[in-house]
């Protein structure tokens, strides 16, 4: 019943392609959650996006695993070599985990393969870029005709609020982490670019009943396994007290809102803005800056779409 259901419902979705520094922040663990949870997509590859390449497609390829959707290819981006164990925040999660036995396809050149992917899709496919983007600009330089191809949805940046919701201090890490590889990705010609900055996403974190719904699915394995990463992640992050949530909130689910863009534009205010990115990362408003997108500037309902995100991510939207 569940495989024709899917099959159904897939063949009307749009084929996505996440480009994701999952296992560093677990908000990209719980973005992967819910890509598989919605049925507007259908993921077709993961693509990894800085550091130890292996190691973040080895979360991934567990967590499709527990999905049961090793169909999702694993496409093995730019890589830094082997990442120290303080870095691996989610390392206990697959340190027995082997990724050449994942039953799906893992590529050790990912650009090419998702370059393969763009080229031979019969229909636009969005990718959703919640990382810095080193492999995407890499797959650009290569093979620059393929944004033609793609709508782009992303989180990076901050216009009018910084971190915390509070003023735009330090620049934001997916654009500070790789300038001039966004650069040469924003200059691509994608079909749109749609961003998610600080301005929304850094106010988007479930507690409350919504948590208490997700803490208590123990019967759901897509679930359980985001709060096993969870809770494998808290301890070992330096730059917040993440024990401290574990039981009752989540941390800032950046990239979710990133996802939730790809499929659904309730409860958010876009505002078409033209912007420079200075050599720090600043995302900068500038009418004769080189970038342009769709920003989704404010929310206009955020307890709304915390309530709406909980649902989806337990199935039941
Ligand atoms: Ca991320």
């Amino acid at each position: 019943m569940m495989a024709c259901l899917s099959a159904a419902s897939l063949s009307a979705a749009t084929p996505v392609v996440l480009s994701t520094d999952i296992a560093g922040d677990i908000d990209d663990t719980w973005a992967l959650a819910h890509i598989l949870r919605s049925p507007e997509l259908d993921l077709k590859m993961v693509l990894t996006e800085t550091g130890e390449a292996r190691y973040r497609g080895s979360v991934a390829a567990k967590m499709l695993e527990v999905a049961e959707r090793s169909d999702v290819d694993i496409a093995l981006g730019l890589t830094s070599g082997v990442m120290e164990d303080k870095d691996r925040h989610q390392g206990p999660w697959v340190a027995d985990y082997d990724l050449d036995a994942y039953p799906g396809s893992v590529h050790e050149d990912g650009i090419q393969a998702f370059i393969d992917l763009v080229r031979a899709a019969d229909e636009p496919v969005t990718v959703i870029a919640i990382g810095p983007v080193p492999s995407l600009a890499a797959a650009i330089e290569r093979a620059p005709a393929i944004a033609g191809k793609c709508h782009l949805t992303s989180m990076r940046g901050a216009f009018d609020t910084g971190y915390g919701g509070g003023p735009v201090d330090a620049p934001e890490y997916n654009v500070r982490a790789a300038v001039p590889a966004l650069r040469t990705v924003f200059d691509a010609g994608w079909k749109s670019i749609k961003i998610t900055p600080l301005d929304t996403c850094g106010l988007v974190a479930l507690d409350g009943e919504n948590y208490r719904r997700l803490w208590n699915a123990v019967d759901d394995p897509v679930i359980r396994g985001v709060i096993e990463n969870y809770a494998v992640w808290a301890p070992r992050v330096p730059w917040m007290d993440g024990l401290s949530l574990l039981t009752h909130s989540t941390s800032t689910l950046f990239d979710d809102v990133a996802v939730y863009m790809a499929y659904g534009d309730d409860f958010i205010e876009y505002e078409t803005i033209r912007f420079h990115i200075t050599d720090e990362g600043h995302t900068i408003r500038d009418p004769q800056g080189p970038h342009e997108a769709e920003v989704a500037i404010r929310w206009t309902d955020l307890a709304g779409f915390e309530s709406w995100l909980t649902a989806r991510l337990l199935g039941e939207l």
